[in-house]
C-alpha cells in the first residue's frame, strides 16, 4: 500500500464544475451515467492527462465533448492521456457497479431491501469515475430510476425538481443541489420508507421542511430525533448566526452502517442507533447520543459542508470543530452548570479511555496527521476528540465573544472553499488581536503538529511570612512514532487557589499586577518551564489546576490525599472536585498494585469523603453518580503505562468496588430509595441523573448481596427488571444482575431476549451486555462469546451486531480478553481476518484492540505480539487492516 503524505499536496490539474448523474438502480447491476463539466486548472498545461479515481467499477463508455476519446485503466484509475486541450469540456461516462455485493458498505450498497450510499472518505469512486478528493467541488443534478413498488422513496441531495412514473412499474425522481460540494458529500437513497415531517420557520422568516425517514414500523421512534434536529437548527442560528441554507433537510436511518452517521448535504444518512428511540427501547444514554449525533451532523452543514477540507489531512478542521460545537450544544441543552460539568466529565472520561491510549500507542498521530495509507483509519479519537479540545482551548484563550468573532471571520473569508487547519486558526487569531492565541499562534499550532499527550508538571510552595505562593509549571512530551523530540506548545491552565483550612476560594493577584483578578484565571504556559508568583495569598493554598480540563494533558501536581480531600469537598470547579475523587480512588489502586496481596481495607477519610458527596443534598444526582464511579480498568492501565497486568488491575478494582459496596451499604440503600423518578419518563438531564444514581446504587446493593449470600436485593433487582417502565431502569437492573453474577442473571437475560426479539437495537444491547460481562472466577467469558457467535441473531455482516459482540469483548472487557492462555488473542486474530474479507473498515477498528500490546507484562505481551504478527502475515489483507497491524509491530 502506498503512503500518502501531507507535504505532497498539489492542486488537481482539472476541476469538475458540474455533474449530472443518472442511476438505473438494480441490486445486481446498477448503471450510472455521468456527465461532467471539466475545467482545466489555470496552472496546468493544455492537454495535461486527466486522471479519475475508480474502484471496483465496470466502464461501459467514455466520451469527451461527444466524441470518443482514448483512455486506459490503471489500478482502478481511469486515465485520459489526451483530453481536449480547451479550457473546459464535457466528459460523459457510463459504468456499472454491484450494490448487493458491496459488503464493505462504502459506495452504493443495499440494506434491508433498499439502496443507500456512504461516500466519505473515498466511496464515491466506488459509484463512478471522478476526481474523488475534497478540494474538487461541483454542482450536482441527480436522476434516480427504480422499481416503484420496491423503492417508492427516491432521495438525493438538495431540492426535488421532478418526479414521474415510467413504463414497466418504474419511476424516477430528479434532484438538484445548488451548493457546490465535494464528492464525499454526495448521497442517494432508494427504499421503502416512511417519514415524520415538520415545517419550521427560521428567525429570518424562511420556511423549511424537516424530514426523518425510517423503515415502516419505526415511525413512533422518531420524535426525539426530530426534536433534536429542530433544536439544532435553532441553536446554530442563535449561538453562531448560522441558518439552515436549504428548503429541505432530510435524515434517513439505515440498519447497516459503518459508523454513527454522515453529513451528506441536505440528506444526512444515519445508523438507526442514532435515530430510533422510545422510552421502552432506548436508555437515557441512547437518547443523549441521538441528540448529540443529530446535532453533530446538522452542524457539519456549515463546518464541513459550506467550508470543507482541502485534503484529508485537514479532517480535524471539520471534525474537531464540529465535535466542539455538538459538545457545546449538548451543554446548552442540559442547562444547569452542574449538568454542563457532568457532560464535560463524560467527555474527559472518553478522551482518557480512547484518545490517551491512542496517543501513547503505535497509531499515535497529530490532530493534523502527516501521512496515512488508508484514510479511513484516521477517523480517530485524536482527530475528533483531541481536535475538539484544540478548538476548546482556542475558545478558552479568546473568550466566548472572541470565539464567535473568529467564527464569523472564518466564514467571511472561506465560505464555499476547501481550506486547511491553518486557515481556521488564523481566522480565530486574526479576529482577536492582542489575545494570547494571536501572540503565541506558532506555539499554539504545535497542537496540530505534535502527537502524544503532553505532560504538565506543577509544583507550588507557599511562603507564609511573605504571603507569596510560587507555582512552577513545566511541560514535556514523550517521543511518538516519527517524532522523537517535542517542542513546547501553548498550554492554557485554568486555575484557582483553594484555602487548605476551610476551602474558600482565594483572590488571585500575580506579582506586578495592580489588583486581584477574581478567584479564577488562565495561566498561559508557552515555555518548557515558567514560574508564576501570587502575592497577598492570605492562607496556605491548595492549587486547583487545569479546571474544566482546560488542556488535553496529563497533570502531575504532586498533591497528597489531604489536599485532594480539600478539593473533593470544596473546589468551586465541579470538574476538579470529580477529578480529586478519581485520584483518591486511583491512588488506592496504584498503591496496592505491586505484589499480589489483596486490596487493604479502605481508610475512613476516603470512605467518609465519598459518603459525604453521596449524601450531600446540594449536589445533583448526576454529578454524584460521576464521583462515585471508579476510574475504568483501561484508564488505570494507561496510568500504569508499562508492564501492565490486566488481571491484577481487574482484581483490585473489583475489590475496591466490593469494599465500597459494603462500607456504604446503608448509603446505597438511601440513594436507591431517594432517587426514584415519580413522574412520567422524560429523557432530560435531571431525570437521567436520578436514574443513573439509582441504578448505580442498585448495582452496588446487588453486588454486596451476592457477595454476602443475601437474596433480597437480587430479588428486588429482578422484580424491577420485570416491571420497569423504561429501558434505562430495565437495563440497569439487568446489568446489575449480570455484573454481580447473580443466579437470576440467566433467566433475566432469556426473558429480555424474548421480550425484545426482532428489535435489532435492543438485541445489540443484549449481545453487548454479555460480551462485556464480568469474567467469572472460573473463566468462561470467551466461551460465552463464541456461543453467541452461533446464535441465530448474530451476523458479522451487520456492523452494529458485530461491534456489540466483538468490540464489546476485545475492547471493552479487558479481564475476559487478556487471558493467560492467549485464547482471547487467538480469537481476536481469527475474527479480524474473517471480518476483513467482508468489511475492511470494521475489521480495522477491531484490529485496534491490540494497539497497546507493548505496554502489557508477560506472558500477555509475547502472546499478543504473536497474534498481531499472525494477522500481519496473512495473505490478502486489506490496506485498512494492514496499516494497523504493521504499525503495531513497528
Ligand atoms: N463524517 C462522518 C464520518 C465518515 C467516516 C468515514 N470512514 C461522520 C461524522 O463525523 O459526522
Ligand atoms: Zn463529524
Amino acid at each position: 500500500a502506498t503512503v500518502i503524505r501531507r507535504e505532497d499536496y498539489a492542486a488537481p490539474a482539472y476541476w469538475i464544475r458540474s455533474v449530472e448523474l443518472t442511476f438505473d438502480l438494480d441490486p445486481a447491476k446498477t448503471i450510472v451515467a455521468s456527465r461532467l463539466t471539466v475545467e482545466r486548472h489555470a496552472d496546468a498545461a493544455p492537454g495535461a492527462p486527466l486522471v479519475l479515481h475508480g474502484d471496483g467499477l465496470v466502464l461501459l463508455r467514455c466520451l469527451a465533448d461527444g466524441e470518443s476519446v482514448s483512455f486506459r485503466q490503471d489500478d482502478g484509475l481511469l486515465v485520459i492521456d489526451n483530453p481536449p486541450d480547451q479550457p473546459s469540456f464535457t466528459l460523459e461516462i457510463r459504468n456499472t457497479c454491484a450494490p448487493e455485493k458491496n459488503t464493505q458498505l462504502s459506495g452504493l450498497y443495499t440494506s434491508g431491501g433498499g439502496f443507500f450510499t456512504q461516500c466519505e472518505a473515498e466511496g464515491f469512486r466506488r459509484i463512478t469515475y471522478f476526481l474523488d478528493r475534497p478540494d474538487v467541488m461541483a454542482v450536482y443534478t441527480v436522476t434516480l430510476r427504480a422499481d416503484k413498488a420496491k423503492y417508492p422513496v427516491l432521495l438525493s441531495n438538495g431540492n426535488l425538481l421532478e418526479q414521474a412514473d415510467l413504463p414497466n412499474g418504474r419511476h424516477m425522481a430528479k434532484w438538484h443541489d445548488p451548493f457546490p460540494k465535494p464528492s464525499y458529500l454526495f448521497a442517494l437513497v432508494a427504499a421503502d420508507l416512511v417519514c415524520r415531517e415538520q415545517r419550521i420557520t427560521a428567525r429570518n422568516g424562511k420556511e423549511h421542511l424537516l424530514q426523518v425517514h425510517v423503515r415502516r414500523g419505526d415511525l413512533d421512534k422518531t420524535e426525539h430525533a426530530m426534536n433534536a434536529l429542530i433544536a439544532s437548527v435553532a441553536w446554530d442560528e442563535a449561538r453562531f448566526g448560522l441558518p439552515l441554507d436549504l428548503e429541505r433537510f432530510m435524515v434517513v436511518a439505515v440498519g447497516d452502517f459503518n459508523m454513527g452517521a454522515m453529513e451528506n448535504k441536505g440528506l444526512n444518512i444515519f445508523n438507526t442507533k442514532y435515530v430510533l428511540a422510545s422510552p421502552a427501547t432506548a436508555t437515557d444514554d441512547d437518547f443523549a447520543g441521538i441528540e448529540s449525533v443529530v446535532a453533530h451532523e446538522y452542524f457539519h452543514n456549515w463546518t464541513g459542508n459550506r467550508i470543507t477540507c482541502r485534503d484529508w489531512f485537514q479532517l480535524s478542521l471539520k471534525e474537531g470543530l464540529t465535535v466542539y460545537r455538538d459538545q457545546e450544544f449538548s451543554m446548552d441543552m442540559a442547562g444547569s452548570a452542574s449538568a454542563r460539568a457532568v457532560l464535560r466529565i463524560d467527555a474527559v472520561r472518553n478522551l482518557r479511555a480512547v484518545q490517551f491510549p491512542e496517543d501513547a500507542g503505535p497509531m499515535a498521530h497529530p490532530v493534523r496527521p502527516d501521512s496515512y495509507s488508508e484514510i479511513n483509519n484516521f477517523y480517530t479519537a485524536t482527530v475528533y476528540e483531541k481536535g475538539a479540545e484544540v478548538v476548546r482551548m482556542m475558545a478558552t484563550l479568546v473568550g466566548r465573544a472572541g470565539f464567535r468573532a473568529g467564527m464569523d471571520l472564518y466564514f467571511q473569508r472561506h465560505d464555499g472553499q476547501a481550506v486547511t487547519c491553518d486557515d481556521f486558526a488564523q481566522a480565530i487569531a486574526d479576529a482577536n488581536p492582542g489575545s494570547a492565541l494571536a501572540s503565541h499562534l506558532g506555539h499554539f499550532k504545535q497542537w496540530y503538529a505534535q502527537a502524544g499527550t503532553p505532560r504538565l508538571q506543577a509544583r507550588g510552595s507557599y511562603n507564609e511570612a511573605a504571603r507569596r505562593y510560587t507555582l512552577t509549571l513545566r511541560q514535556s512530551g514523550a517521543p511518538s512514532p516519527g517524532q522523537p523530540e517535542k517542542q513546547p506548545g501553548l498550554v492554557p491552565v485554568l486555575m484557582g487557589l483553594v484555602a487548605a483550612d476551610d476551602g474558600r476560594a482565594l483572590p488571585l493577584k500575580l506579582e506586578g499586577e495592580a489588583q486581584a483578578t477574581g478567584t479564577e484565571r488562565v495561566l498561559v504556559l508557552t515555555e518548557a518551564e515558567q514560574t508564576f508568583t501570587f502575592v497577598n495569598v492570605e492562607a496556605p493554598p491548595v492549587p486547583s489546576l487545569l479546571r474544566g480540563f482546560s488542556a488535553p494533558v496529563t497533570l502531575d501536581d504532586g498533591l497528597d490525599d489531604a489536599a485532594l480531600l480539600v478539593l473533593l469537598q470544596h473546589d468551586a470547579d465541579a470538574f476538579n472536585r470529580w477529578e480529586a475523587g478519581q485520584r483518591l480512588s486511583l491512588g488506592r489502586l496504584l498503591a496496592a498494585l505491586p505484589g499480589d496481596a489483596d486490596l487493604p481495607p479502605l481508610d475512613d477519610a476516603y470512605l467518609q469523603a465519598l459518603r459525604r458527596v453521596l449524601r450531600d443534598d446540594t449536589l445533583d444526582p448526576a454529578f454524584k453518580d460521576q464521583v462515585l464511579q471508579l476510574p475504568s480498568e483501561v484508564y488505570v492501565a494507561e496510568v500504569v503505562g508499562s508492564e501492565v497486568n490486566p488481571q491484577r488491575i481487574h482484581r483490585l478494582r473489583e475489590q475496591l468496588r466490593g469494599q465500597l459496596a459494603s462500607a456504604l451499604r446503608d448509603d446505597w440503600v438511601w440513594a436507591f430509595e431517594a432517587h426514584q423518578v415519580r413522574e412520567g419518563y422524560r429523557p432530560n438531564a435531571a431525570q437521567a441523573g436520578q436514574r443513573a444514581l439509582a441504578n448505580q446504587a442498585l448495582r452496588m446493593l446487588v453486588l454486596d448481596a451476592v457477595a454476602s449470600g443475601d437474596t433480597v436485593w437480587p430479588g428486588r433487582a429482578y422484580q424491577r427488571f420485570k416491571d420497569a417502565g423504561n429501558m434505562t431502569d430495565r437495563f440497569g437492573a439487568l446489568s446489575a444482575l449480570v455484573d454481580a453474577q447473580s443466579p437470576l442473571a440467566e433467566p433475566a437475560l432469556a426473558r429480555f431476549h424474548a421480550l425484545f426479539a426482532g428489535d435489532d437495537l435492543v438485541i445489540d444491547k443484549w449481545f453487548n451486555l454479555q460480551a462485556t460481562a464480568n469474567e467469572p472466577a472460573s473463566g468462561g467469558g470467551l466461551q460465552r462469546v463464541k456461543a453467541l457467535m452461533q446464535h441465530a441473531d448474530f451476523s458479522l455482516k451487520n456492523p452494529n451486531r458485530a461491534r456489540a459482540l466483538l468490540s464489546g469483548f476485545c475492547r471493552d472487557n479487558p479481564a475476559a480478553f487478556h487471558r493467560t492462555d492467549a485464547a482471547g488473542y487467538v480469537f481476536w486474530a481469527d475474527r479480524v481476518l474473517e471480518l476483513d474479507a467482508i468489511n475492511p473498515q470494521l475489521a480495522a477498528r477491531l484490529a485496534r484492540a491490540m494497539d497497546r500490546w507493548r505496554a502489557l507484562a508477560e506472558p500477555w505481551r509475547s502472546a499478543a505480539r504473536e497474534a498481531v504478527a499472525r494477522v500481519a502475515a496473512a495473505p490478502r489483507l486489506s490496506d485498512d487492516v494492514r496499516e494497523i497491524v504493521t504499525k503495531a509491530l513497528d
